[in-house]
């Protein structure tokens, strides 16, 4: 089964509107369309504007959380159907810093899997295990928990279009980043819970990206391993030439 590498930026708390709009225009006109597919995941207050920004060229703008609710008393929080409605297309799910911070577990992440694909919205889960839990063997252990549990009650269909991205803790941000090899043995690992979990059809559509500290110079590497389908990517993807040196690796 032939995937579609997706590289995803994930920008975090960073950019106001206009950095943001300045950065696509920067960045639009060279983005590979196709063999790639290019996600920007920005503040709730950019996303508007990079709907706009980038229609009609191939990119997807994505947020970096949702309620799983519709509508109610929940302040602060966005809906589903909010996000769809200004032409979001993916939205990150627990993210190693929303369970670290803002409390996400297994079971919101699952909520907030089944919300989005209700509403047309893709999830980018993130699973990982941080530096203890690695440290004493445990990390396949965990991630199997965390795969499993984010995708209970999903249909195969939904399964198909889901992204995983497979972020060790321990390298978010730290500029330590896994070896590509040691990432591919966790995301064959998180590849054969999905089939566990559906059939090994949906095993092989899902596309299972890694993420943490993914740089330019290093995404050749993981891009080369046979079940990285791509990269979730923070500090790297804040500037226009590095985010297009990391889109532009995809062969
Ligand atoms: C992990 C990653 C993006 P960075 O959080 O999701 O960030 O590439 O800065 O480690």
């Amino acid at each position: 089964m032939q995937r579609t590498p997706i590289i995803a930026g994930n920008w975090k708390m960073h950019k106001t509107i206009q950095e943001a709009r300045d950065f696509v225009r920067a960045v639009r006109s060279f983005l590979p369309g196709g063999k790639v597919e290019t996600v920007i995941c920005a503040p709730f207050t950019a996303l508007a504007a990079l709907v706009e920004e980038l229609h009609n060229y191939p990119a997807a703008i994505g947020a970096q959380n949702v309620h799983w609710e519709e509508s109610g008393a929940y302040t602060g929080e966005i809906s589903p159907g909010m996000l769809v409605e200004i032409g979001v297309k993916y939205v990150i799910i627990g993210h190693s810093e929303r369970r670290e911070y803002f409390a996400e577990t297994d079971e919101t992440v699952n909520r907030k899997a089944k919300a989005a694909f209700a509403h047309g919205l893709l999830p980018i889960v993130c699973v990982g295990e941080n530096l203890e839990q690695r440290e004493s063997g445990k990390t396949k252990e965990l991630v199997r928990d965390q795969v499993i549990r984010a995708v209970e009650g999903l249909s195969s269909e939904q399964a198909k279009q889901l992204v995983i991205a497979y972020e060790p803790v321990w390298a978010i941000g730290t500029g330590k980043s896994s070896s590509a090899e040691d990432a591919q043995e966790v995301i064959a690992f998180i590849r054969s819970m999905v089939e566990d979990a559906f059939d090994s059809q949906v095993a092989s559509q899902v596309r299972i990206q890694y993420g943490g500290s993914v740089k330019p110079d290093n995404i050749m590497a993981y891009l080369e391993q046979p079940d990285i389908d791509g990269a979730l990517v923070g500090g790297a993807s804040l500037a226009p030439d590095s985010f297009l040196q990391l889109v532009e690796a995809v062969r």
